[in-house]
């Protein structure tokens, strides 16, 4: 095994406090004698570090003084809350650089996205510091004589908070950032895949909240499988929101036990995302917009461009220019700034790209480019692959966690949209045009039913600013700006009366 001299990234993994055996429970203190885990980067295939998951009864400890710690958090005051989350987004300033390596490192995206992660953290943590002055309720005007009806916004309670390997980080704290000035605690349960990621942001959680005088139990910790400790999440009515990220049957299973004890939940499934591209539009903004869209995070953004929707007129010249950039995908070590695209999660995500191309082929698929496992340390490279594909294709349908990107035609918008919406998921789409009808068409009611419908710019790297998520089997959840605040509070409408006497609404009358 390795020790804390020899291992090979140590200069990644010293400065964020990861140790070669790792506890992978917290709640003011750290705890862990489950199974021992280890975690192997994609980028080499070298043992990072190991982690010790949490035992039920660990679990069981940890949410209790989650729970406990939530009833005080509750009681101080939202700015106050907020002045801890200014510290985080600090904090996270300072160790963006040795983050963003640790998010490559562990789950293999380019360096510069994993920067890009742990500014979406930065920047959620900006938002939730002014929220935290501005969690409004409406005042609204009481059909009563001197009456008033108001609404206020109340902490929910402990927000169980299970993410995926993609954005190994930047899903916490999309949640994190939100609950911790609404008064929530929070119990992350990362992906199994990228524990040591959720370790250094906790340490860093840790030290803020110690700082501040709060008990460091309201960003608690708990790592283990999905199977036992994502269920006991899932099941137990001390976790008020359950907020879940990953595939759409992750979800329906997590869907079923938070509701069946009418828990909360937020969920962020799979996302099917296609650009139209018109013949009114830019094909340079286009082929730009489109290559990172697919290539980005090796495709293994819910965000991803899955679908490429061309108008017939241009198809030709588009795929072929598209076809161009994709022979310039440098690929390989992820932390190299001169690639463009590092290796999938694990050689199992390998496999699954290479069958479905298999599958799609069957289908009537053709191979343009790409779509080959490459001979590289690790062994989780493969090479982008784009596919001349049609809508009728079952696999199209399907969202194919990785870099394959379906090539379709279309003659009329109307047709476009009709293929764009044709697939169960809904979280992201894009048009690519100049003419204002087209996109006005494409963003109404009769245009992109998804939960992000851009203009002249690709599906995925949305801003924190905007509610992010989608509809259909994406799940509905909203997570980040906007308003999506709201799912971490409990609404409270109140009537007030000061006429001195008693009146029912709706008129009622009683004769006593
Ligand atoms: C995800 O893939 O789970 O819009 C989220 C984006 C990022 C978020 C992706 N801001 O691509």
């Amino acid at each position: 095994m390795a020790t804390m001299t020899d291992r090979k990234h140590e200069d990644v993994l010293r400065p964020l406090g990861i140790e070669a055996r790792n506890l992978g429970g917290f709640a003011g203190e750290w705890m862990g004698s489950g199974k021992v885990q280890p975690v192997i980067s994609p980028v080499d295939g070298e043992e990072l570090a190991t982690v010790v998951n949490v035992t039920k009864d660990e679990f069981d400890a940890i949410l209790g003084r989650c729970h406990e710690a939530w009833k005080s958090w509750r009681l101080v005051p939202a700015p106050k809350r907020g002045e801890v989350v200014k510290d985080l987004g600090n904090e996270l300033r300072e160790h963006k650089e040795a983050l963003g390596r640790l998010v490559s490192l562990e789950m293999g995206k380019c360096l510069r996205e994993g920067l890009g992660e742990v500014q979406e953290m930065i920047d959620i943590c900006d938002f939730a510091v002014g929220l935290s002055r501005q969690l409004y309720g409406l005042t609204m005007p009481s059909e009563r004589r001197r009456h008033r009806l108001q609404e206020q916004w109340h902490p929910l309670g402990v927000v169980g908070v299970i993410t995926a390997f993609n954005f190994p980080v930047a899903v916490w704290s999309w949640n994190a950032a939100l609950a911790l000035v609404c008064g929530d605690t929070l119990l992350w349960k990362p992906s199994s895949k990228t524990p040591l990621t959720a370790l250094a942001v906790t340490r860093i959680a840790q030290r803020v909240l110690a700082r501040h005088g709060f008990d460091p139990a309201i960003c608690s910790l708990s790592i283990g499988r999905g199977s036992d400790i994502g269920d006991l999440i899932n099941t137990d009515p001390r976790v008020a929101l359950v907020s879940y990220t990953g595939s759409v049957p992750g979800g329906r299973h997590v869907g079923k036990l938070v509701q069946e004890r009418f828990g909360r939940l937020i969920l962020e499934l799979g996302g099917n995302n296609a650009v139209i591209v018109s013949d009114k539009g830019d094909l340079d903004i286009a082929l730009r917009a489109i290559y990172f869209g697919a290539i980005g995070t090796s495709g293994q953004r819910c965000t991803s461009t899955r679908r490429v929707i061309v108008h017939t007129s241009v198809y030709e010249a588009f795929v072929a220019q598209l076809t161009a950039l994709y022979a310039k995908t440098t690929l390989g070590d992820p932390l190299d700034p001169a690639n463009l695209m590092g290796p999938l999660v694990d050689q199992e995500a390998v496999k699954t790209m290479l069958a479905a191309i298999e599958t799609a082929k069957e289908q009537g698929g053709k191979v343009v480019c790409g779509g080959e496992k490459v001979d590289l340390p690790g062994g989780c490279y493969v090479t982008p692959c784009l596919m001349e594909a049609n809508s009728e294709m079952p696999i199209v349908a399907e969202e194919t966690f990785a870099p394959v990107l379906y090539l379709i035609r279309y003659r009329t918008l109307e047709e476009a949209i009709a293929i764009q919406n044709g697939v169960p998921q809904g979280l992201s789409s894009a048009i690519i045009t100049n003419d204002q009808a087209e996109s006005e068409l494409f963003l109404s009611v009769e245009g992109s039913d998804c939960g992000i419908a851009n203009v002249n710019t690709g599906t995925s790297g949305a801003e924190i600013g905007g509610a992010f998520g989608g509809e259909k089997e994406t799940g509905g959840g909203r997570e980040s700006g906007s308003d999506a605040w709201k799912a971490y509070m409990r609404r409270q409408t109140n009537a007030l009366n000061f006429s001195g006497g008693i009146e029912l609404a709706q008129g009622i009358t009683l004769d006593i």
